[in-house]
């Protein structure tokens, strides 16, 4: 047996510090998530020591194939900008994206899970829509996002975007194949995934003259952050798998994609002539005012 140096002994001790501190907090999460304990898991969010940053790892993800989140052996069209289509994990901590659940699951606590959407695309849901924050915390989180999804694509740090749009999906929930309209939003939609695995599966759109059987998968992890933009955005139909009836999805390597229930924040853009949409729409009502 090696014994610990001096100046190693209290390595080991914040170490353990760190390590029991963390299994604490995932123990409470995990309680809080069945909604079982979320009297302990505000005590040890209160009481506990929070890493202030995001663990947020930039992994470069050309999407040019190397992603370990982007499975490209499908997508049957070489014109697809793969730089269109990005995963970033870990994005948030684990306590960020608690106290983003735990502020959205106080706004849905009335509603009800909806059987289907009114265009019929979404399946077992809830949603919000999300113009402001009541913990300031939570506001903080989603500027950032904001910005971490501007620097990634190099846009302007001036780009507006719509409020945020959550759907708390059910266990047995889903969203089929579909385009989003360009009516409202711009060439950019983002999500963050938390609380479940799930896998986004994008598709060529026989619409817009695309090869159906052209398809690209992404496996969003909680707390990762996916980005679509370019040809991507409208040429392909997005969707979020159900889980299978006969077992879990599998991942190119292999591995189960377990889906329970999820919720996704969703950040999309301003149509680029939103503003002057606005401007238009404000002067009409003046004009009108005044005749
Ligand atoms: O929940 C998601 O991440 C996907 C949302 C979606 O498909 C949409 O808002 O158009």
């Amino acid at each position: 047996m090696v014994w610990p140096t001096s100046w190693q002994i209290p390595c080991h001790a914040s170490c353990l510090v760190l390590y029991i501190h963390r299994m604490v907090f995932k123990l409470s999460y995990f309680a809080f998530r069945s909604g079982a304990g979320r009297w302990m898991y505000t005590l040890v969010l209160k009481c506990g020591r929070l890493r202030s940053g995001p663990a947020y790892r930039m992994i470069a993800l050309s999407a040019s194939g190397e992603s370990p989140f982007i499975d490209f052996s499908n997508c049957r069209d070489n014109t697809l900008d793969s730089s269109s289509i990005r995963v970033l994990p870990d994005v948030i901590t684990i306590e960020e994206e608690a106290r983003l659940v735990a502020e959205l699951e106080g706004n849905m606590r009335r509603r009800r899970y909806v059987a289907n959407h009114w265009d019929s695309v979404i399946e077992r849901y809830r949603e919000v829509e999300k113009r402001a924050w009541i913990d300031p915390l939570n506001a903080k989180i989603a500027q950032r996002i904001k910005s971490v999804i501007l620097q990634t694509l190099n846009k302007s740090l001036a780009t507006r975007f719509l409020p945020v749009h959550v759907i708390d999906l059910a266990e047995d929930g889903f969203i089929k194949p579909h385009v989003d309209s360009s009516k409202f939003s711009g060439g950019l939609v983002c999500g963050l995934s938390l609380c479940s695995s799930a896998i986004m599966q994008l598709k060529g759109d026989v619409e817009q003259g695309q090869n159906p059987d052209s398809i690209v998968r992404l496996l969003l992890r909680p707390r990762s952050l996916y980005i679509l933009c370019g040809n991507a955005r409208y040429r392909y139909a997005h969707e979020i798998l159900a889980t299978r009836p006969e077992g879990e999805e599998r991942w190119v390597d292999g591995r189960r994609v377990k889906r329970s229930r999820r919720l996704s924040l969703i950040f999309r853009d301003e149509r680029e002539d939103q503003g002057r949409r606005e401007e238009a729409c404000e002067t009409d009502m003046k004009k009108k005012q005044h005749e």
